[in-house]
């Protein structure tokens, strides 16, 4: 299978950026996967703007991996070893592209340079013909926010700016509309249809959702919290094949009692073959190579039964409609 090959590839490549992720090093490592490929991990989730970057660029921090999985880890916009812990990578395959001056690697092949962000040294090193928006946004989003809003700007940073606006047709109103939290069109009606197909199941009285959606699931699964669930469960079929993501979020107040999505995921994928999937304790990701209505049961069975084990919520839960 074609798709499946195309996958393992991807594997070999992983980019590791710091601790509570700014936009800088989440759109520095979305745009190297962006054109090479690869996994992109975090030790945490990422910072405000962070997460805002994140949800519109629509894509997965890892927040667990095994470093013999891939070849080459390229660490991204991090000065010093300490910011990755518990995720060091193994030196002999690592390659550091950082900015800060600060810089403190050592035994590692190293590409430092006093840029005021690490999406512009990146662009600077490749200089692309073309830019999608999604990668116009991510390089953007780092330079305007490593820069304080371009108060830091150099003359240079803002001909790089100017040539990636340029390249990929997005605005500077566009970048500050994502970082504070204004949404698309299409996320807009994602997060509503995730609502509409939303099913609930209630569980010592806790709330647990399930919805589908073809796009935006970490989005949509945000939004569903904020609206009440305890844990959302986002469903991505692809029509044309069985395979199926699986994407859950669940609140601070859940991982306080020992929910821990990532480790539930984990163990799923340990028990079954074309099954992958792990991340933090609050958000992770089940891909599933082949995918039915059983598995899912199963699926959404396993994180019930993590809630029976936490006790029970004191306060009147009796429905009110
Ligand atoms: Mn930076």
């Amino acid at each position: 299978m074609e798709t499946k090959e195309i996958r393992l590839r991807d594997r070999e490549v992983l980019y590791l950026i710091h601790r509570h992720a700014d936009p800088d090093a989440i759109g520095s490592a979305y745009y190297l996967s962006s054109i090479y490929g690869g996994d992109i991990a975090s030790p945490t989730s990422p910072s405000k703007a962070g997460k805002n970057l994140l949800s519109f660029l629509d894509f997965e921090l890892k927040e667990r991996l095994e470093f013999e999985n891939y070849e080459r880890i390229i660490v991204l916009d991090t000065p010093n070893k300490t910011q990755l812990d518990p995720l060091i990578p193994p030196l002999e395959k690592t390659i550091v592209i950082d900015h800060h001056s600060t810089n403190s690697w050592k035994k590692v092949e190293l590409y430092n340079k006093d840029t005021t962000s690490c999406a512009e040294m990146i662009y600077e090193m490749i200089r692309p013909e073309q830019l999608s928006e999604k990668e116009g946004v991510a390089l953007s989003a780092g330079i305007f926010t490593d820069t304080s809003s371009l108060q830091r700007a150099q003359s240079k940073t803002l001909i790089n700016l100017g040539d990636i606006l340029k390249k990929s047709g997005v605005t500077l109103t566009k970048i500050k509309d994502i970082l504070f939290e204004s949404r698309s069109y299409s996320e807009k009606v994602a997060r509503l249809k995730g609502a509409k197909r939303a099913e609930l199941k209630e569980v010592n009285g806790y709330i647990l959702v399930s919805t589908s959606i073809g796009c935006f699931e970490g989005s949509v699964a945000s939004f569903l919290l904020k609206g009440g669930a305890d844990i959302v469960l986002v469903r991505n079929l692809h029509p044309s094949d069985k395979e199926e993501r699986v994407t859950a979020r669940t609140t601070e107040e859940m991982t306080e009692k020992g929910i821990d999505l990532g480790r539930i995921f984990k163990n799923l994928a340990d028990k079954k073959e074309g099954v992958d999937g792990g991340g933090h304790t609050g958000a992770a990701v089940l891909n599933i190579l082949e995918s039915d209505e059983n598995y899912y049961q199963e699926l959404s069975e396993s994180i019930m039964s993590e809630i029976e084990k936490i006790e029970e919520k004191e306060e009147d839960h009796s429905p009110s409609g």
